[in-house]
């Protein structure tokens, strides 16, 4: 059981448990943080085991509640060298977090996705639509948005750039994590 300490995934443990399903041997895997911590199941307690170094050759079948990891935040900077982001293009998981910094000066920028993005994002003091404001600001800003489904997100600055990777733009890559894509069993 992947994920094994999240809501999904010990929900998941429990419906095992009520339909006694058979099973000789059950593992709970999670990411490293998650490690030291046990999940209960048929009245023993199950030690957590690191997901990068659990060995799955030794599981007839694996259950995944993938949602139950936290993202891992990228960093941006905006404006660092001209009128740019830095790195233009940045390749993330799913669940992730994309945090955008602009430490201030002349010019002012602000972060909006391309028409039709699956995720949608207009940002700069906060965003709009989450209690904060995306119009271009010169003055020092962070923001921050989480990317849940893949796809290729493009963005651009509203005053140096435009939709369709022209000026002042860049991308977000967001996959599935590879772990889960690959995983199969004898
Ligand atoms: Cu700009």
């Amino acid at each position: 059981m992947v994920g094994a300490t999240g809501l999904v995934g010990s929900t998941m443990l429990s419906i095992l448990e009520q339909r006694a399903f058979p099973v000789g041997e059950v593992h709970a895997v999670a990411s490293a943080r998650s490690v030291g911590r046990t999940v209960r199941f048929q009245g023993r307690d199950l030690p957590v085991q690191d997901l990068e170094s659990f060995d799955f050759s030794k599981v007839q079948i694996g259950l995944f509640s993938a949602g139950a990891f936290a993202g891992t935040t990228h960093n941006v900077t905006v404006g660092g060298a001209g009128n740019t982001f830095s790195p233009v293009d940045i390749s993330i998981a799913a669940g992730d977090t994309v945090t955008w910094t602009y430490a201030g000066g002349a010019a002012p920028h602000n972060v909006t996705s391309d028409p039709g993005a699956v995720t949608a994002f207009r940002c700069a003091n906060g965003c709009d639509g989450a209690g904060g404001d995306g119009t271009p600001s010169a003055t020092g800003w962070t923001s921050t948005v989480t990317f849940p489904t893949a796809g290729t997100i493009a963005y651009f600055c509203e005053i140096h750039g435009a939709a369709g990777g022209i000026g002042m733009h860049g991308t977000v890559t967001v996959t599935v994590p590879v772990d889960l894509q690959s995983f199969e069993v004898d």
